[in-house]
Order: C-alpha cells, then sequence, then structure tokens
C-alpha cells in the first residue's frame, strides 16, 4: 500500500481525506485486489506458464484515462446499461433505504453515474458520500466536481485499496450504509475470489446495511467480444499500455508493435479473456528486475477476465458471501444487473427483477 504519503492535504469544508492503516494481504493476492507491487507480479507472472498479469495494473494515470473513453464506446454498452438502470431506479431504492446515512463507493474513479444515486438520497436525508478509490487524481477531480454541484454533501474520500478504504472508513461513525460496487468490477475477479471478496464485505455489514452491486451479464459471444475489441483501438490501446507502463516503471523495452490486442470469450467460463499476444519471437529486457523474457511468436501473456454472470450465478456467488440478492434490477435490454443485497440472516423480501 503506497498511500501513506498521500495524506497531507488540507481539508475543505464538508470534505475530509480519511488515513487508511495497515491491513493485512488478502488470501489471493493476485486475483483480488491485493498489494503485490507491479515489479514482483512482472517476475512471477512473465516467468509462468502461460504467462499472466493481474488486470489491476492496467490502470496508471493514461490507463484510467483510457478507460473513461472505454465507457464512452458504442460497442461498451455496460456504462450505459446502468446508468440507465440507476436513472430510473434511483429513487426508488432511495425510498426502500431510509435508514442508509452514507453511501460508501468501492473504485468511485469519476464518480459520474454515482451522482444519479447521490441526488436521490441526499434528496430526503443528510447524506455521507466516502469514495474509495487508488487514483488521487480520479478522486480530487469528483471530490471537487460534487463539492460545488453538492455542496450539501459531506464528503468522506480515501485514496486506498478497497480494503484498507473500508477499514479506515470503520473507525468512524458511519450510521447505517449502503456499500456501492458498480461497473462490473466483481467480472475482474474470478467467481471463487468474488465470493471471497464479498464476504470480507459482508463482515463489515450491520442490520440495516446494504451493498449495491452492478454485474454485467451473459449473452451473446459477437456483442462481448465487441464490448472488449471496439473498432476504433481503444481497448487495444487499453491493454497495450500495460506494456508501456512496464518499460516505465521497471525500465524494460518492449516494442509495443510487436504485440497485440486479442480478445476470447470463453463461454464454459463465462469470462471475456483478454491477451496481449506477441506477434514475433522476441526477447525483452526488464533491467529493474534484471530479467529477460522470451516470447514465442503468437505467445501471450492473459492480462485480464471480465466475468459474465447468468442469475443463478449471481444467487451462487452472492450466497456463499452470507448475502442475499433482495432485489434486482434490469436495463430495457435486460444486458445489466443491479443487485441490492443484505446480509441473508435478515428477513427476505421480494428478488422479483424489475
Ligand atoms: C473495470 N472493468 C469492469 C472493465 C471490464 O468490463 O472488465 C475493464 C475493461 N477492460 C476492457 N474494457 C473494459
Amino acid at each position: 500500500m503506497q498511500v501513506s504519503a498521500e495524506w497531507a492535504k488540507p481539508l475543505p469544508r464538508l470534505t475530509r481525506w480519511i488515513e487508511p492503516g495497515p491491513v493485512g494481504d488478502p488470501p489471493d493476492k493476485q486475483r483480488t485486489y491485493g498489494q503485490e507491487s507491479l515489479g514482483a507480479a512482472v517476475r512471477r507472472g512473465l516467468s509462468a506458464s502461460p504467462k499472466e498479469l493481474a488486470s489491476k495494473f492496467l490502470y496508471d494515470v493514461e490507463g484510467s484515462r483510457l478507460f473513461e473513453q472505454i465507457c464512452d464506446l458504442p460497442e461498451y454498452y455496460l456504462t450505459r446499461a446502468e446508468a440507465e438502470i440507476l436513472e430510473r431506479v434511483s429513487v426508488d431504492l432511495s425510498s426502500r433505504l431510509p435508514q442508509i446515512r452514507t453511501l460508501i463507493e468501492l473504485g468511485s474513479g469519476s464518480a459520474t453515474k454515482t451522482e444519479i444515486l447521490l441526488r436521490a438520497f441526499a434528496a430526503n436525508r443528510s447524506l455521507r458520500y466516502a469514495p474509495i478509490d487508488v487514483s488521487r487524481a480520479a478522486l480530487e477531480d469528483s471530490v471537487a466536481r460534487l463539492e460545488k454541484q453538492h455542496p450539501e454533501i459531506e464528503i468522506w474520500a480515501a485514496v486506498a485499496e478497497y480494503e484498507n478504504g473500508i477499514a479506515a472508513l470503520e473507525a468512524h461513525d458511519l450510521g447505517a450504509k449502503l456499500v456501492l460496487w458498480l461497473g462490473s468490477s466483481i467480472g475482474n475477479l474470478h467467481r471463487p475470489a468474488a465470493a471471497d471478496f464479498l464476504a470480507r464485505i459482508r463482515e463489515t455489514m450491520s442490520a440495516g446495511d446494504r451493498m449495491l452491486v452492478g454485474i454485467d451479464l451473459r449473452k451473446d459471444r459477437n456483442v462481448l467480444e465487441r464490448a472488449y475489441d471496439d473498432r476504433q483501438g481503444i481497448t487495444a490501446k487499453f491493454n497495450l499500455n500495460l506494456l508501456t507502463r512496464i518499460n516505465r516503471e521497471l525500465d524494460a523495452d518492449f516494442n509495443i508493435g510487436r504485440f497485440a490486442h486479442r480478445v476470447h470469450y470463453d463461454d464454459a467460463l463465462g469470462s471475456v479473456q483478454s491477451f496481449i499476444e506477441s506477434r514475433v519471437a522476441q526477447t525483452v529486457h526488464l533491467r529493474a528486475l534484471d530479467l529477460e523474457i522470451s516470447f514465442e511468436s503468437g505467445e501471450r501473456i492473459h492480462s485480464e477476465d471480465s466475468y459474465k454472470y447468468s442469475f443463478e450465478e449471481i444467487d451462487e456467488v452472492v450466497g456463499r458471501a452470507g448475502l442475499r440478492v433482495e432485489h434486482r434490477y434490469l436495463d430495457s435490454g435486460e444486458r445489466f444487473s443491479l443487485n441490492l443485497l443484505a446480509p441473508a440472516s435478515e428477513p427476505s423480501s421480494s428478488q422479483v427483477p424489475v
């Protein structure tokens, strides 16, 4: 965790910057939002067979900028579908959950979609918004915007990985909380790791707390593969930017033109898998690691999984975490789901999609 130096910041009127303390590494470091450094991950992942790197490393400043562009692409329906649901159901959600005082958002990024929810929840209560993100730049931008547009909302921002951020927030009295995990970020975890992660969030939940999770649904292969391999090549740039990052941070000599972005939907797994493929046989030097890595022509680095879910798969992963789907909302095209989760031990109500 490299956040400790990030906190010397004057506090604006209603905004606090929350300092995370150290927490232990999650059990599955590589596939959760764990704390393995880029150098350690590259040494291990590029020496493995098949080669792999965790998708969290895609998000340096340039990667985060490219991801914002992906969200606006015609092929990447996820963001629009989720925003459509939020526009339709935020008022309903806010009236279903009168007890909620704090919205915590995991991986808030630009927080554009979240504003829809914030507006609905702030209309009938005094609200605190606690965004958690590893990108200080993204947080500063969104906090500045929200301070202007919603001066009535108290903001507690944490530059941190999810669990450190929650642990730091837990030290304060938040009142009943709704934890937002939007954008189908759950899809970037293997299914067992997704259940483990939800279970760890569940441990922080008291009676009355809820979680709202955006989850992309299984669908036609062509729609999925196009969403991750767009015509303008933005997703290709996003994936290959990982090599540029390694060149910069680990003094490596990847020639980006000698690699290609590849995508394959594995229907049995229900995952869109992204790869960086070597176009030729070549050797790359990583001077900061004192390491040489050889590639055969056509050899791939597995750089991301984007899992898609059926309703049954959602219920299963959620159930294994000690939670249940209290309400499920879909977009009009039934491509994407927003799932309101409650502790399984609390009495149930309808689970019918709306
Ligand atoms: C952040 N995450 C949910 C995106 C996804 O859909 O898996 C990342 C992404 N990768 C390529 N396009 C978008």
